[in-house]
């Protein structure tokens, strides 16, 4: 008996009983999905990890470890940046077809720190992906509703190996919104994707510099119709400009491609340019670095996260952290002695 079957009750009994959905799906469940590239449980498994529930999450401990024993040998994980509005996920779905006809596949993740935003969802920009969810070989997640600031960058790479051990090799993790998700992507994907718009050089002064620093690939979209003189000349400026940023890998000059992602033109060069940069990396060795101090940085984060976690729930630092903290705001004492009561109760339940 099938446990919707079990647990559902119909009939005189209670006529208003209404089934409430039990997950009782179990880890085989998962990892047989998976093993079968099957999409539907690759959604269920990406939502178990998302999970706040203690159970689950113990299921999902288990799940990411058999996928972090079953990542394939290689993979290739883009990020896509830009502004809102610049076409990112109209040029993932032309890119993304593309992609998958030279024999890949596909999974297109968002990373949003703050989901209440809603705008930019990649919900929302499933209707601009229509012929690519169509596709057989092609994986979309809808970016997560709800979540805590920093939870969905939490759990997009942890969803980046499930698409992986998933048979998913190549993954695009879309930005959605500004700010903290673009620094975000950078440290959970191998090659950046800039995208911008044609437009005057001063925009270009506007930049961020770290924003311009961490694109591996420049994109001009838009490069169409009445807009084309007007993106060769953008592409001028920005091959001006990049001369002044410095890039993390040596030797690497950053390319500044015109694309039209409506026209499907420029995307055989944006292949290219990805082939090269990763090819570049693997050969000097940028790229197997830049994974490990990603997965260094990864570590160290979220032991700081399980640190602040764990003080926190000793309920004598906690008391004693509220009780400096309402003396601070009545004026009672000063900020430098409240960090060296503080640093003293740290140091007495660290050698009790
Ligand atoms: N003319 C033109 N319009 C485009 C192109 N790419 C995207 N757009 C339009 O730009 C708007 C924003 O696109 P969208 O993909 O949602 O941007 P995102 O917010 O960066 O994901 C839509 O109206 C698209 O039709 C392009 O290559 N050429
Ligand atoms: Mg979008």
């Amino acid at each position: 008996m099938n446990p919707e079957e079990k647990y559902s009750i119909s009939g005189p009994i209670n006529p208003d009983f209404k089934f409430k959905k039990v997950s009782s799906r179990d880890l085989e469940y998962y990892i047989r999905g998976l093993q079968q590239h099957n999409k539907f449980v690759l959604s269920e498994a990406i939502t178990l990890i998302e999970s706040q529930n203690a159970q689950k999450s113990i299921k999902a401990a288990a799940l990411m470890d058999w996928a972090f024993d079953h990542l394939p040998k290689d993979s290739l994980r883009i990020a896509v940046t830009g502004t809102p509005g610049v076409g990112k996920s109209t040029f993932i779905e032309a890119f993304g077809n593309l992609w998958v006809h030279h024999g890949h596949k596909l999974s297109v993740l968002a990373v949003d720190p703050s989901s209440q935003i809603s705008g930019g969802s990649i919900l929302g920009d499933k209707t601009r992906m229509t012929t690519l969810a169509a596709n057989p070989e092609v994986f979309i997640r809808p970016s997560a509703s709800g979540g805590t600031l920093g939870g969905t960058a939490l759990h997009t790479k942890d969803a980046i190996m499930l698409c992986e051990a998933a048979g998913y090799t190549t993954s695009i993790v879309e930005t959605v919104g500004v700010g903290q998700s673009e620094t975000e992507v950078h440290h959970m994907t191998d090659v950046s994707l800039l995208l911008v718009q044609p437009g005057a050089g001063d925009e270009i002064q506007g930049i961020k510099r770290g924003i311009m620093e961490n694109a591996d690939i420049i994109i001009i979209n838009k490069a169409d119709g009445p807009q084309l003189p007007l993106a060769r000349e953008t592409q001028k400026n920005y091959s001006n400009a990049l001369r002044l940023f410095h890039h993390p890998v040596e030797g690497w000059s950053v390319p500044v491609v015109l694309v039209s992602s409506i026209d499907h033109t420029g995307m055989d060069e944006v292949i290219r340019h990805i082939s090269d940069f990763i090819s570049f990396g693997k050969n000097t060795g940028y790229f197997y670095t830049k994974r490990k101090t990603q997965e260094e940085r990864w570590f160290v984060k979220q032991v700081q996260r399980l640190m602040e976690k764990w003080f926190f729930s000793n309920i004598h630092i906690k008391t004693h952290f509220e009780k400096l903290r309402q003396q601070l705001l009545d004026g009672k004492i000063s900020t430098p002695a409240a960090i060296r009561k503080m640093n003293n109760i740290f140091e007495q339940e660290m050698n009790p």
